[in-house]
């Protein structure tokens, strides 16, 4: 069993200075976050301070273990790397330190790119890293706000602002992201 103070200096490590207080601002977001909308807290605490786990991981490490774990979805390799962190976090962290949590493993794995049928789990730790209090987005401040009555709502908000985003750019966007705002859209309609 592992606490929050041991976990945190666990991941510490393997993150910058910058990532590791956004890491501790994200758990107490997902905290608060999880306590409004229902969430395990103890498992919430925990896939909040492990979602960034690979931030730093080189390319090629997490090309590798996307080619040769056979639970990666081998399509993330046709987007940006920038994507790779979560999935790729979950499948190392399970052989790294023993996580075997699926809730826990869900919620790493979907915290950039969302995906359809998310838990409440997987929204809080997805909503938490989009709006802890370090975030400056543009539109961040509505999705605060909306965030403090309505978990999909709130999640649909960010959701169409990264794709908004993401396409202002040309940018591809990951189908699991439009996967999971269709998904939310539907929830609300
Ligand atoms: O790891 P963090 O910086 O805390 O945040 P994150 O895991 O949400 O990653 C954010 C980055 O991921 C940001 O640069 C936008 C990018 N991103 C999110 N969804 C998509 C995406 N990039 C592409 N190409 N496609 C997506 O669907
Ligand atoms: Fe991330
Ligand atoms: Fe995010
Ligand atoms: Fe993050």
């Amino acid at each position: 069993h592992l606490s929050r103070e041991k976990l945190l200096e666990f991941v510490q490590p393997h993150l910058t200075k910058t990532r590791y207080e956004h890491t501790v601002r994200v758990t107490e977001t997902a905290l608060i976050l999880a306590n409004r909308f229902g969430a395990n807290q103890e498992l919430t605490e925990k896939a909040a301070i492990l979602h960034d786990y690979a931030k730093y991981k080189p390319k090629e490490d997490m090309e590798r273990w996307i080619i040769s774990d056979r639970r990666l979805p081998k399509d993330l390799l046709n987007h940006h790397h920038e994507l790779w962190h979560g999935p790729v976090a979950a499948v190392m962290l399970e052989k790294e330190i023993g996580l075997a949590d699926s809730a826990i493993k869900s919620a790493i794995a979907c915290h950039t790119s969302g995906k359809k049928n998310m838990s409440i789990m997987d929204k809080v730790v997805f909503l938490a890293d989009y709006i802890e209090p370090g975030r400056g987005f543009s539109g961040v401040e509505e999705v605060r706000k909306t965030a403090e009555s309505n978990l999909d709502q709130a999640c649909l908000q960010a959701l169409s602002n990264t794709i908004q985003f993401l396409t202002n750019k040309s940018r591809s966007v990951y189908p699991d992201t439009i996967h999971a705002y269709n998904d939310l859209l539907e929830i609300k309609n």
